[in-house]
């Protein structure tokens, strides 16, 4: 008898990282008796954007995929109050029936949406939940980005036309870098995909360049840079004017590539005459001296570009900030250079030839406190008050596609009183965490690495043109949905269709995102190279968001336009001659076909963002809180979810107050105590850790953390409980224009507890 070895070898796969914005390509080792083992996680050497590189959490994936907590099947609450694990057929029923009852009573707007930030990373729910979100047809729309990012996508469409028409800072080229709220060397860069950004700048530093650093935190980042700038937070709208200030006092204002394409240019210039340095420096804590310096090195820098995070958006001024990160960089004759800030020819992305500007807010207001839509959304600091108000048309249910307000909204408390006031919570969630714990059903999407990648949203905000497809590492487990079916099966139940044919509602939906782009190219005066229904059969084969990515990528820049272009890309290419990613080259000038402003010019001074002004004058006429607190993050974690991660957590408690020194020795806290946080929303107790790195005045405690809620199924997380910040940044305060909330510069008091 012939006694045979089991299989040892090991398979190298590739596939693009999905936990953050950097997209780095990973060599994926697999092995074990079924070839369903992941033996190691490496960066991927022939990766042209990566090239190798890595981060510790690229290791979470394995423990990702592994981790017991990870749901693999449906919860569905039972009669007696707990979760209990369902069968999917079960579960949608329940689903498709109680939201069915709502929406048959009181209206698709009692049916509120939260799709939180990992649909950005998640091509099945970024694409699907687009399906979902239209067959629904609710106002009530929240997400992550009005918690993020969206003064910045106001100010990009109010002054370019489109809500991702961001400007990216030209890091590979660029001789001068400012920086504002934001700590790339933890967060590995943000609306700036850059894959080795930590390497990126140091290779900045080398070729002679100069990195500035706004923060009232002295960062990783900053450490790294020629100067750090401690801004006073929520300086940074009032010190980017003064910086516009010096540009037109000292006649430093070179438009370049604007040059004869703005309007509103006399504007700017008039307002900024209001901004001399001297007014705003003790608002900002910055020295007039040191802003006059500043704007004079940004100016005669050879090419700079000025970027704005975080810091800059998820605060009291997020939309002017965002906007005087842009005035600089247009009136410094950066916009659209090399070396400046500049915009990605993506290879993939929907609306590509869409003409009108997406600048169009206020269709409807939020029922309590009449705050505008911003792109069909509400912001989610609002999401309380309307589940809370009297309304007959308010939400009674909610679904949360990746997201964890509980956790990662501001006014947390509060919200959780509201998600508990609601008549059903259905999530679409792998984990049972402070959000999910609260739902009535939980519906858990597959592994990432059962799933196919591209990164359509982050490609389009990438410092180099890149396409990078990943099919799913491990086939998808038989009887278990994959994410885009879960959306779809939602979408089509929802639109009274629970009976048809799964692959029949997505060939409607393939259908209808093709006819749309088609009728943009028509619209934009191109002739379409085929009609929606020629396209579904050029397609063939593929299903799903893969053949969403093969349409977009056809009728992309670099496409085979559906034999328009022969030789041109398609995700066949992609997929057999490219499975380390494929470089499309350095950015491009793109002005002035990129721009959607309707007259074809950037406005320098949209309407909505200059009302605001008298805002942001009259801050800086009053004295500053004496205390306020600010966000951090850590490299080896993201947002709310991966503390679950051994490998990711494991270490010293990072969920701790940085008090600086003095401010230790006012409020009488020591090193290794614990202080109690205050705030008009609420307050917490966190540990002590006293550190001159901080501004005085300034406190600093990460969010994500609060993993201690009863019913949480998150043993690892729980071990590192930490306590949600969200209980004290304040749902009121919010960065007016947007209503985006405002997490940073939040008035708190502090004593030892
Ligand atoms: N105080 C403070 N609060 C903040 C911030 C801050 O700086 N300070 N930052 C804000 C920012 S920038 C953001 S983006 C938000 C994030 O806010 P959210 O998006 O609401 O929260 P996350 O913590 O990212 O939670 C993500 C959820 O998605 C689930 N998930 C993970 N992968 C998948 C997947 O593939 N599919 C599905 N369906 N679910 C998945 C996780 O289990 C988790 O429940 O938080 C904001 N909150
Ligand atoms: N490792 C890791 N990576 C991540 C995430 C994570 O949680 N962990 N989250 C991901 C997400 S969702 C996002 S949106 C990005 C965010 O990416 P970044 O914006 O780069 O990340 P943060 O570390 O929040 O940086 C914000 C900085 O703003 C500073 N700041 C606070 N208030 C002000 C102010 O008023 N003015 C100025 N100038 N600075 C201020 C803070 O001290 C902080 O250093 O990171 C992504 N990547
Ligand atoms: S920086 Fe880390 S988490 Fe981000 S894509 Fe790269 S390996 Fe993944
Ligand atoms: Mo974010």
């Amino acid at each position: 008898m012939i006694a045979y070895a089991p299989r040892v070898s090991t398979t190298r796969t590739y596939r693009t990282c999905p936990l953050c914005e950097a997209t780095c390509g990973l060599a994926i080792d697999l092995g074990g008796d079924d070839g369903r083992e992941v033996r190691g996680v490496r960066g991927d050497e022939a990766d042209p954007f990566s090239r190798g590189y890595l981060c510790p959490k690229a290791y979470g994936l394995k423990a990702l995929h592994e981790d017991p907590d990870r749901l693999r099947m449906p919860l569905v609450r039972g009669t007696d109050g707990e979760l209990h694990e369902a069968s999917w057929d079960d579960a949608f029923a329940v689903t498709l029936e109680r939201l069915g009852a709502i929406k048959a009573k009181h209206g698709a707007d009692a049916i509120a949406v939260y799709l939180g930030n990992p649909s950005a990373h998640s091509l099945d729910a970024m694409i699907y939940g687009q399906v979902f979100l239209r067959t629904l047809g609710s106002k009530q729309r929240y997400s992550a980005s009005s918690a993020d990012q969206l003064p910045k996508m106001v100010t990009a469409a109010l002054m370019f036309g489109g809500a991702l028409t961001i400007p990216v800072p030209d890091l590979d080229r660029t001789q001068h870098l400012l920086v504002l709220g934001a700590n790339p060397l933890a967060s590995n860069g943000s609306l700036t995909t850059a894959p080795d950004v930590s390497g990126r700048l140091d290779q900045l530093r080398a070729r002679g360049g100069t990195i500035v650093v706004v923060d009232p935190r002295r960062t990783e980042s900053a450490e790294r840079a020629d100067e750090h700038v401690a801004i006073r937070p929520g300086g940074d709208a009032a010190f980017l004017l003064a910086i516009v200030h010096v540009l037109f006092a000292e006649g430093l204002v070179r438009l370049g590539a604007c040059e004869g394409r703005v309007r509103g240019l006399d504007e700017v210039k008039a307002i900024a005459a209001r901004f001399a340095p001297e007014r705003v420096a003790a608002r900002t804590g910055i020295d007039a001296a040191i802003i006059r310096r500043l704007a004079r090195a940004h100016a005669a820098a050879p090419a700079a570009a000025c970027y704005g995070r975080i810091g800059t958006t998820c605060q009291e001024f997020g939309t002017l900030a965002s906007w005087a990160v842009d005035l600089v960089n247009v009136l410094t004759g950066n916009l659209d250079r090399a070396g400046g800030a500049m915009f990605t020819t993506p290879a993939a992305m929907t609306g590509r030839n869409r003409k009108r500007s997406d600048a169009r807010f206020g269709r409807f207001v939020s029922k309590v406190k009449g705050l505008p839509e911003m792109f069909g959304e509400l912001p989610v600091a609002a999401l309380a008050d309307e589940i809370e108000s009297s309304d007959e048309a308010r939400p009674r249910a909610i679904v949360t596609i990746a997201g964890n307000p509980l956790v990662s909204a501001p006014g947390a408390g509060r919200m959780a009183r509201a998600f508990a006031a609601l008549e059903f919570r259905v999530a679409v969630d792998p984990y049972v965490n402070a959000t999910t714990r609260l739902a009535d059903v939980i519906l858990p999407p597959p592994s990432p690495l059962e799933r196919s990648h591209y990164d359509v949203a982050l490609y389009q905000l990438a410092v180099r043109n890149v396409a990078r497809y990943s099919a799913p590492t491990f086939a998808p487990t038989p009887g278990r949905p994959a994410e885009w079916e879960i959306l779809l099966t939602l979408a089509k139940g929802m639109m009274g269709m629970a009976a048809a044919p799964l692959a029949m509602a997505d060939d409607f939906a393939v259908r209808e995102l093709v006819a749309r782009e088609l009728a943009d190219l028509t619209e934009a005066g191109t002739p379409a190279p085929v009609d929606a229904a020629g396209a579904l059969a050029a397609l063939g084969a593929r299903r799903g968001p893969a053949r969403v990515v093969d349409a977009l990528l056809r009728l992309g820049p670099y496409g085979d336009g559906f034999g328009a272009r022969p030789g041109g890309l398609t995700l066949d290419v992609l997929e057999r001659d490219h499975p380390h990613g494929i470089d499309l080259g350095a950015l491009e000038p793109r002005l002035p076909g990129l721009l959607r402003t309707g007259d074809g010019l950037v406005d320098l001074a949209p309407a909505l963002v200059v009302d605001d002004l008298p805002r942001l004058e009259a801050a800086l006429d009053v004295a500053p809180p004496d205390l306020v607190l600010v966000g951090r993050r850590d490299l080896r974690s993201n947002t709310s979810w991966m503390h679950n991660l051994t490998p990711l957590i494991k270490g010293p408690d990072r969920c701790t107050l940085r008090v600086h020194p003095t401010d230790a020795a006012r409020l009488g806290l020591a090193d290794g105590g614990s202080a109690r946080v205050t705030s008009r929303a609420g307050e917490v107790v966190a540990p002590v850790e006293v550190s001159d790195e901080l501004r005085p005045g300034v406190v600093s405690l990460p969010h994500g953390f609060g993993h201690d809620l009863p019913g949480v199924r998150m043993g690892v997380a729980r071990a590192h409980a930490g306590v949600n910040v969200n209980l004290v940044s304040d749902e009121a305060f919010v960065d007016v224009p947007s209503g985006n909330a405002a997490f940073n510069g939040v008035p708190v008091t502090i004593v030892p507890s």
